[in-house]
């Protein structure tokens, strides 16, 4: 029997794309794009047309499984469902006794983004009074710097970039990371609308745009206030309208006065003349749409950056909104009441919090330590910054990892218990997008394979077996889905639940769209922080962490950003590459003075480790900046993989992760880790 069934892509992507599965008695065998889900509109990504591969592949994890070798070396024995859950209990239940709940640390992100299977673990965490987990490793820092500059104000619908004169790509790569934004960038340019790139290196997006600026890794904050201070200088704001519109303009103003040329040239990378052509552009531009993209804010300074970016687009009037015009960083569709996913009235008392950024501080060095750690939905081992802090402590003998997975992946290796997890295929659950403003719910498509649990059914029956008998553990996935709908803000005002849990596509209301959105709701947009006793008030040149750290300058003379690659969404899909290193792109000039060749294994080093990639000799990158695209898997057991080079340092707000600054020197092969070889 041929069916065809919707569902939705429940990957860590801002498209959340609408889909049909093709499933032929009962299996899956093809995925396309919904040609109903306007922003899907009937294609989806190569990463996923493949999807059917992971679900029937030779890495799935197929059953409950006890580690038999040592810890990473990924050897297991099958065990039933049953007695996973025994031990399970056991093991949680003698760490809490012996240790405190507090010794326990959910480790999890958004490997599935469905709501519901997302935060599947938090109330039984809550109740055995575990460690909590940060979750900052993503859009963290973006969405502080949005939110102390705009307060409530929401993102831009990306339709409204379909009448643009100017699209701003900034730090992101939408050809790669966002794919249907593209539709409105072509729609546009159809109209004549020119696409500007902002992005250190010319990526796959860059390429394709009219007009391409290489930003220093960094350096965005310098460059927004510059182009701010050429608009005050050259006269070319609209004072009639900031004194409407906006508030507290003046002290942005007088901040800027003091900011001094070299500074925002040398800290940005961009000549002043080119600050100058993108001040004149957006002027000349009333319709522009600023795509702000969570890359830029990956620094010490990045939460700062999206406040001067956010500035300058309020200093060109463009939250209003309207045809043609707007910002969008993420959507912020719905605000969804999150306890009624989390259920924190579980918990007994206040427990402590470990930033997910510091896994490997947290599994070598905290006081007290970790006993047992419990992964889902996430792939430590590749995507945490200081990789190999974050190994050293996976090996710890006195330390009990259990890891939930879809397929054998480099955390999964090191579990004492490897759980089998269901695909979003074989679930149901709740999507909402963070690159759109729709939501839907979907059913599973078909049976979970072979002895796979969902998170949801995999925490409701360790609850049980825990003899937790809270309400929260009795709740069936259908009920939370309804009660988080319920309490959801930016539905529209007729909607019916009943029809979005049958699978009804909604799109909210929560959006600056056409017309004056901020002055309908009586919002200002303000140019001081939102935030009570926030400093700086106002954006202003802040420091740029470990690329202004002269003795690691010294010692290693190259930025690296670590941007993702088309095959890959973060570390997922990394089975479908065995052996593959990935590339670095280096510029010709300092690849002819390191000697390094094009297409020859090339290894970059700093203190926290090193790792092995294939040369990329091109001029898409500029001297002295490398970029490795894609965490791929790690090919052999001394050179991990790119995370080894990042650090556990965090951005200036929210508490996120600074993967794109990062500083190395190039290695001879052979040299033992921390033997340096110096510039030449
Ligand atoms: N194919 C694919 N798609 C993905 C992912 C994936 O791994 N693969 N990951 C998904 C996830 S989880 C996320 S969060 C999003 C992230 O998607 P994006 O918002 O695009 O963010 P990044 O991917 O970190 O980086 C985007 C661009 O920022 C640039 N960049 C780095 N540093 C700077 C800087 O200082 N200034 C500027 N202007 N640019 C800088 C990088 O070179 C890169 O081209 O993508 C999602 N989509
Ligand atoms: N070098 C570098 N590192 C980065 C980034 C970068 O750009 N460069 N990006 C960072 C960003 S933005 C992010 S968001 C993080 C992402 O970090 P993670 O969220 O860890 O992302 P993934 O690598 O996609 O791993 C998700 C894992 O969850 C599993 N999974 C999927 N669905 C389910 C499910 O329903 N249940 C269970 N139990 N497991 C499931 C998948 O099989 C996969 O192995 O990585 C960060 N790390
Ligand atoms: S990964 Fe992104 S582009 Fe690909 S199907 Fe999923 S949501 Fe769409
Ligand atoms: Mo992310």
């Amino acid at each position: 029997m041929i069916e065809k069934r919707k569902t939705i892509c429940p990957l860590d992507c801002p498209d959340s794309c609408g889909m049909i599965a093709t499933v032929v008695d009962g299996r899956v065998t093809a995925l396309s794009g919904d040609r109903e889900h306007p922003n899907t509109n009937g294609f989806i990504c190569r990463k996923m047309r493949r999807y059917p591969e992971r679900v029937y592949g030779e890495h799935r994890v197929l059953y409950p499984q006890l580690r038999v070798g040592k810890k990473g070396e990924g050897k297991f024995r099958r065990i039933g469902w049953d007695a996973a859950l025994d031990i399970l209990a056991d093991r949680l239940a003698e760490t809490r006794n012996r240790f405190g709940g507090e010794a326990i640390l959910p480790y999890s992100y958004a490997g599935n983004m469905g709501a519901v299977n997302r935060f599947a673990g938090y109330p039984l965490f809550h109740r055995l009074g575990a460690s909590q987990l940060d979750q900052t490793i993503c859009s963290a820092a973006a969405g502080a710097g949005w939110s102390h500059q705009c307060g409530d104000i929401p993102g831009c619908p990306p339709e409204n970039a379909a009448d643009a004169e100017l699209i701003v790509a900034w730090g992101i790569n939408i050809k790669v990371t966002n794919m249907h934004f593209w539709q409105y960038v072509a729609a546009a340019r159809k109209k004549g609308g020119r696409l500007l790139v902002i992005d250190p290196y010319r990526n796959e997006t860059a390429k394709a745009a009219d007009i391409h600026l290489a930003v220093l890794p960094g350096g965005d904050l310098a460059l927004a206030l510059g182009v701010m201070k050429i608009l005050l200088e050259d006269n070319l704001l609209d004072r009639t309208f900031l004194a409407r519109e906006t508030e507290g303009f003046g002290h942005l103003a007088e901040s800027l006065k003091s900011q001094n040329w070299s500074d925002l040239i040398g800290e940005s990378g961009v000549p002043r003349q080119a600050m100058e052509e993108l001040a004149a552009l957006l002027v000349r531009s009333p319709k522009a749409f600023i795509r702000i993209g969570i890359g830029l804010s990956r620094h010490s300074r990045g939460g700062m950056a999206v406040r001067a970016i956010t500035s300058l687009a309020a200093a060109l009037g463009l939250f209003e909104g309207g045809l043609g015009r707007g910002v969008l960083l993420s959507a912020g569709a719905f605000r969804g009441d999150k306890t009624k996913l989390t259920w924190p009235s579980l918990a007994c008392e206040k427990t402590r919090i470990v930033n997910m950024i510091h896994l490997g501080h947290a599994l070598n060095a905290l006081q007290p330590p970790v006993h047992a750690l419990f992964v889902y939905n996430a792939n430590p081992a590749s995507v945490n910054p200081d990789g190999a802090l974050v190994r050293r402590g996976l090996t710890r003998e006195d330390l009990f990892t259990v890891v939930h997975e879809q397929v054998m992946t480099p955390t999964a290796r090191y579990a004492d218990l490897l759980l089998p997890a269901t695909t979003f295929l074989e679930n149901r659950d709740i999507y909402t997008a963070y690159g759109h403003f729709y939501l839907g719910v979907v059913d599973p498509v078909i049976k979970p394979v072979a002895e796979a649990k969902s998170n949801f059914d995999l925490f409701q029956s360790l609850a049980l077996k825990m003899g937790f008998t809270d309400p929260a553990f009795y709740q069936t996935c259908e009920e939370r889905i309804a009660s988080y709908l319920q309490r959801l803000q930016g539905l529209p005002e007729d909607c019916d639940i009943t029809e979005v849990l049958a699978g009804k596509l909604v799109h909210s209301t929560f959006s600056c769209s056409h017309g004056r959105v901020l002055a309908g709701r009586n919002l200002k947009f303000s140019f001081t922080a939102q935030t009570i006793g926030f400093q700086p008030q106002v954006a202003c040149l802040t420091n740029a962490g470990e690329f202004a750290d002269p003795d690691l300058l010294g010692r290693f003379p190259f930025r690296l950003i670590v941007p993702p690659h088309a095959d890959l969404l973060n570390s997922t899909f990394g089975e479908r590459y065995p052996g593959r290193r990935g590339e670095v792109l280096i510029h010709p000039g300092d690849a002819a003075r390191w000697g390094v060749r094009d297409s020859e294994k090339m290894i970059l080093e700093n203190h926290r480790g090193r790792v092995a990639r294939i040369a990329r000799l091109t001029t898409d990158t500029r001297q002295g900046v490398l970029v490795a695209e894609g965490i791929f898997w790690p090919v052999d057991a001394d050179d991990f993989a790119v995370n080894d080079l990042t650090s556990q340092k965090l951005t200036d707000m929210g508490g996120g992760a600074t993967f794109h600054e990062t500083l190395v020197t190039i290695a001879a092969e052979g040299l033992k880790p921390g033997g340096v070889k110096g510039s030449r």
